[in-house]
């Protein structure tokens, strides 16, 4: 390696450690620190991450014909302990076709919307009020959503479907 380059190099080395010391906590950053602090936060950093609750859809709630997927994507990453809350209208007179939550067990189901064997989580009662709540305990496998209603028709029609791949916040571990 020649001189110009080693020197080169060395030059890189310095801003990047500058700007990791500036990007740090300004009282307590030594080399040791900066090390070990590279990529992830330091534990028994104060951190005020915690688990979150998310409302699927936010303002829109979860309804018929809004795009979950691409809510599910922009609304990337999620993490382990975080809770997700589906909130939708009780049946009524008005209501006659009312949602629910189903998880399927795999990925050719969730495509197909093949209900048969997937597990009900929430009735169309349990989003009233203040929402069907689901915590994601689990990670390194997807959570496949959707709506139960009509036998997968929302699911296959409405969009009321979206997967989620928790990760682990690995500062809160
Ligand atoms: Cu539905």
């Amino acid at each position: 390696m020649g001189l110009k380059l080693l020197a080169f190099l060395v030059a890189v080395a310095a801003v990047a450690a500058s700007a990791a010391a500036n990007f740090g906590e300004p009282n307590n950053v030594n080399m040791s620190n900066y090390y070990y602090g590279w990529g992830r936060p330091r534990s028994g950093s104060n951190c005020s991450h915690s688990s979150r609750e998310i409302i699927v859809g936010g303002d829109n709630r979860w309804q018929f014909g809004f795009d979950y997927n691409s809510w599910a994507f922009k609304n990337n990453p999620f993490y382990v302990n975080d809770t997700l809350v589906f909130k939708y209208a009780a049946p009524s007179e008005n209501n006659t076709h009312p949602h629910s939550v189903y998880l399927f067990n795999d990925f050719w189901s969730f495509r197909r919307c093949n209900l048969k064997r997937a597990t009900m989580l929430a009735n169309t009662s349990d989003g009233a009020g203040d929402g069907f709540k689901f915590v994601l305990a689990r990670t390194w496998k997807p959570y496949y959503f959707a709506c139960g209603a009509s036998n997968g028709f929302h699911c296959t029609n409405g969009n009321m479907k979206f997967f989620i791949m928790p990760r682990i916040r690995w500062w809160n571990k």
